[in-house]
């Protein structure tokens, strides 16, 4: 068995959990945040079999899509008051995050 941690767009999360359900995989959601947008996303813990894991990846590259997303971003400026000059950058975020895991045991009491 492998542990699936995906960590994805909250917008994504409804469809992906839909596929994720409909084919009879399990999965467990968690509110989370990213560090670098400190905004929030939803890591989904997914433990599945490991012939099955193909298929998941594939569920979530076509749920969740990339997307560019605008950060605004305070730089300091040079001169005699300190002052910091807003500025937008373009972050390009998703689709997902996943990091897959072996499954020493798994166990249900
Ligand atoms: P955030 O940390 O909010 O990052 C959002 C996006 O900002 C990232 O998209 C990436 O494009 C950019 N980014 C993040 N850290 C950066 C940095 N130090 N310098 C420049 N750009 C940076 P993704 O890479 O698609 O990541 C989406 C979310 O997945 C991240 O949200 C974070 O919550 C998680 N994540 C990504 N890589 C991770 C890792 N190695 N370990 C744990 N969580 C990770
Ligand atoms: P349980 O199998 O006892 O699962 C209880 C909770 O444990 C699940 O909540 C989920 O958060 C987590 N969980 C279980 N197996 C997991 C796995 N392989 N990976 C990650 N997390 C896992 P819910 O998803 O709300 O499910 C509640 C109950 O509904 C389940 O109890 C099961 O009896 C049933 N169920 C869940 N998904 C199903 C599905 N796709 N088809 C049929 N029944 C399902």
């Amino acid at each position: 068995m492998k542990m699936v941690i995906a960590i994805v767009q909250d917008k994504d999360v409804s469809k992906l959990l839909q596929s994720v359900t409909r084919d009879g995989l399990r999965a467990t959601r968690l509110a989370s945040s990213g560090g670098f947008l400190r905004s929030g996303n939803t890591t989904l813990l997914i433990g599945v079999e490991v012939e099955r894991l193909e298929g998941l990846l594939l569920m979530i590259r076509e749920t969740c899509p990339q997307r560019e997303e605008m950060l605004t971003l305070a730089q300091p400026i040079m001169g005699p008051a300190d002052a910091h000059l807003p500025f937008p950058i373009e972050v390009p975020v998703g689709g997902a995050t996943v990091f897959v895991l072996d499954v020493e045991q798994f166990i249900k009491v």
